[in-house]
């Protein structure tokens, strides 16, 4: 059995906990509370030096980092559909996991975590300019397609939900985004979706 260590609120262990389900793969969940420091125990540096959420053990190793738990699972438990094994189709995908990881981690992900979690916020007073930039490479991006990086969702749509859904918790408006506002429904209607807080 897999178990991830999870904390409720937290966007990365949302992408996780978002394909899990999608796959339909069983995971015990272990809470690991960020405003206790709980994610800096000996107990959890064990686990992951980085001293973070999310982390999946699957039993000889703990995976940690999103993008690389999305993979894992994807190659493991959803097959070249979700995480292509040709090599150009893969690179793309991994450019826009990248993207969530760099772009949309400083820009709207940071806004929320400025506005509820500030001991967290890494971006400070560039926190607007690099949402700003984000929301429009996604945008452009989305414009006239209907997934991220292929023509079919993959790992990268999965990466890049919980930032883009949760703009409206940093303040941050996407009324005049009318790609990312339709893929966001879209995602929405993926067998297995839940949404952050089930
Ligand atoms: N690159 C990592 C970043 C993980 C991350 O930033 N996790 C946050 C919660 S969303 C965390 O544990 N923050 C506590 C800290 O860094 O001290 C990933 O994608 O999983």
């Amino acid at each position: 059995m897999l178990t991830l260590y999870d904390s409720r609120l937290s966007l990365n262990c949302y992408k996780v906990r978002l394909l899990l389900s999608m796959l339909q793969v069983p995971c015990a969940r272990q809470p690991v509370d960020l405003r206790k420091g709980e994610h800096r125990s000996p107990q959890m540096l064990g686990k992951n030096p980085f001293g973070q959420v999310p982390a999946l053990d699957i039993g000889p190793m703990v995976l940690r980092d999103s993008s690389a738990i999305l993979v894992w699972l994807a190659r493991r438990h959803g097959g070249e559909r979700w995480m292509p094994v040709d090599a150009d189709d893969e690179a793309v995908v991994n450019g826009w996991l990248h993207a969530t990881a760099f772009e949309l981690r400083l820009g709207p992900y940071e806004a929320r975590l400025k506005k509820h979690f500030p001991s967290l916020c890494v971006a400070g007073d560039a926190v607007a300019t690099n949402t700003a930039r984000a929301l429009a490479l996604f945008e452009s991006r989305l414009a006239g397609r209907e997934w991220l990086a292929l023509d079919h969702p993959t790992v990268a749509d999965i990466a890049a939900f919980p930032s883009l859904a949760h703009c409206g918790d940093g303040d941050v408006d996407l009324s005049g985004h009318q790609a990312i506002q339709a893929w966001l429904q879209r995602v929405r209607g993926l067998p297995g979706f839940v949404e952050l807080v089930d």
